[in-house]
């Protein structure tokens, strides 16, 4: 499969490509176990944001450089107080972003976990659509033994695929587990071998796009809904406003406002 370079970024710290309308963006910072960085982190938002505006993607893949890692949280070399600290000397928690994009795409993103999923790197295929691991992923969180935690998605969203006990031991503990317990607690949806590891993603992201867009989007706006509340509702709602834009009763109110006349709303049907 080749996999093409998407241009028009000059991208250090992830690698952003595309092949039959699958973005996919892997954090590329191996040595690191695919520790993100504030660049990282930024680059990986640039990316999320042109999957979103693109009429050519319909599916992302995430993922991370190598066979070890998916992604391992935060780099800790640059963690200082208050956040992250990039080049500019500021600290930042800007992979919070990242997450509110994944959550907010309105296309599905598959985590495809190739390794360690640690930490804040856990926390990014927690908030991913589907997570489809190879046979030697491993899922854990770190924080309270490194001075971090993550209880806001990657504590409450995870506890709603793995239930309160599960998400307590996970996060009170800090143990490491495998890509088959994963799988069983419900934050995986499927398990293979590295080498089909790609090939499973992609054949998944071709079955979705066989599928109405439009269909997968208000799904997943309302399954959003049902745990973000107002933010939730908003996301849904806003569907809907395109949706009733894209009809003749909304273009006749503002035909009818630049014609300076009363709309004649009656024209149209109501569905009882
Ligand atoms: C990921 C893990 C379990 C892998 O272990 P192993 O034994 O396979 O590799 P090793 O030797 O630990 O790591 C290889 C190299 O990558 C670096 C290591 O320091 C090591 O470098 P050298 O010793 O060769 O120089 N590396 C790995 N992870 C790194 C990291 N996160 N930052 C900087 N360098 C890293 C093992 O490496 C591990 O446990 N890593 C740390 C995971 C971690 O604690 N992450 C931060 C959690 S906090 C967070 O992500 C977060 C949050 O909680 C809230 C908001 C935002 C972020």
């Amino acid at each position: 499969r080749e996999w093409k370079k998407i241009e028009g970024f000059d991208f250090k710290e992830i690698i952003f490509e595309e092949y039959h309308h699958i973005a996919k963006i892997t954090i590329n910072r191996e040595r690191y176990r695919n520790a993100f960085t504030p660049l990282t982190t930024w680059e990986m938002s640039q990316a999320f944001s042109y999957c979103r505006e693109s009429q050519n993607i319909r599916v992302v893949i995430l993922t991370g450089a190598g066979d070890k890692a998916f992604c391992a949280g935060g780099d800790m070399h640059v963690k200082g107080r208050g956040g992250y600290v990039g080049t500019d000397g500021v600290p930042r928690l800007n992979v919070l972003d990242v997450q509110m994009q994944i959550r907010r795409l309105p296309k599905p993103v598959i985590a495809m976990v190739n390794g360690y999923a640690i930490g804040g790197g856990h926390v990014l295929h927690v908030m991913c659509d589907l997570t489809i691991a190879s046979e030697n992923a491993i899922f854990g969180q770190t924080g309270p033994k490194v001075g971090s935690f993550d209880a806001g998605f990657g504590a409450s969203y995870l506890a709603r695929m793995v239930g309160q006990k599960k998400a307590r031991e996970i996060w009170f503990l800090c143990r490491q587990y495998s890509a088959r317990e994963a799988e069983e607690m419900g934050m995986v949806n499927k398990v293979v071998p590295l080498a089909e590891l790609e090939d499973t993603c992609v054949e998944w992201a071709e079955i979705m796009m066989e599928r109405s867009p439009l269909a997968l989007r208000m799904i997943k706006a309302g399954l959003n809904a049902e745990l973000d509340g107002q933010a939730g509702i908003q996301e849904l709602a806003g569907d809907a406003t395109m949706l009733y834009y894209t009809m003749d009763e909304a273009q006749e109110g503002g035909k009818a406002f630049l014609e300076k006349r009363k709309p004649r709303f009656d024209d149209y049907p109501q569905f009882p």
